[in-house]
């Protein structure tokens, strides 16, 4: 049997066409029912429902074999125990620096200012205003980030950006990105060993479905 990891949401939706050009369909819609497992039209491939920063951990630890994961949770998470054979180049978007439109970002840094930084991403953000030698307060968040910098909580904040409308909406300009993001499959280092042959077989299917 192999286990796959996915999240509900944009990652299921864009994996699935990846999967159905492997031979894999889920048989269960996500949308309409409760459950957590889900059967595929594969009697030995099935796919877990999990919270799409836990899908490096089911993996990691062997609760799947496999799964799909934004660059930015591999990165917060560390990567340890994984094999990331494929970028899949879905669901989409961009790690970027974005403030108040009536706060002046670039002096701040000019200036060698402290800048206060609201994000969920606090492993990325470390790493990218330290290699531009920028002082930051990291003040960890678990969602709603745009509303940081709106209350006084942060002057900046880094998070995704896909159309920009979020941060429109919330009077919020994007002044830095960060990175580019894209999700990936990943794979349980022992699983490749002891399920080597299914396992290169799901690999190659998917790699050659990627577009
Ligand atoms: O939503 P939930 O709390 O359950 O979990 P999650 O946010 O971790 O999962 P989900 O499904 O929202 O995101 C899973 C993965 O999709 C992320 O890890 C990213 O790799 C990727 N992804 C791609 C995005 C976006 N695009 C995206 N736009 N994840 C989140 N967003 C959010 C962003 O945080 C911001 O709030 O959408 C908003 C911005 O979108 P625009 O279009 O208004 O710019
Ligand atoms: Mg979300």
């Amino acid at each position: 049997m192999i286990t796959l990891a996915l999240s509900k949401g944009r990652i299921f939706d864009e994996t699935l066409p990846l999967l159905k050009a492997a031979g894999i369909e889920v048989t269960e819609d996500p949308e309409k029912s409760r459950k957590l497992i889900l059967a595929t039209t594969r009697p030995d491939v099935r796919v877990v429902l999990v919270r799409a920063t836990d899908v490096p951990t089911y993996v990691q630890y062997g609760g799947a074999d496999a799964g799909v994961a934004g660059k930015d949770v591999l990165l917060e998470h560390g990567g340890q125990g994984l094999y990331q054979p494929l970028d899949l180049k879905i669901a989409k978007c961009r790690l970027s620096v974005a403030v108040r439109a009536d706060f002046d970002y670039e002096a701040a840094v000019k200036q060698g200012s402290r800048i206060a930084v609201a994000t969920k991403y606090t492993q990325c953000a470390r790493e990218h205003f330290a290699n531009k030698g920028v002082h930051v307060d990291l003040i960890k968040l678990y969602g709603s980030m745009e509303l940081a910098p709106l209350t006084g909580l942060a002057d900046a904040i880094v998070d995704l950006v896909s159309t920009g409308s979020t941060l429109k909406a919330n009077n919020l300009v994007e002044v830095e990105e960060i990175m580019q993001i894209s999700s990936r499959l990943v794979v349980n280092q022992a699983a490749l060993k002891t399920k080597r042959e299914p396992l290169r077989e799901l690999i190659d299917a998917i790699a050659s479905a990627i577009v």
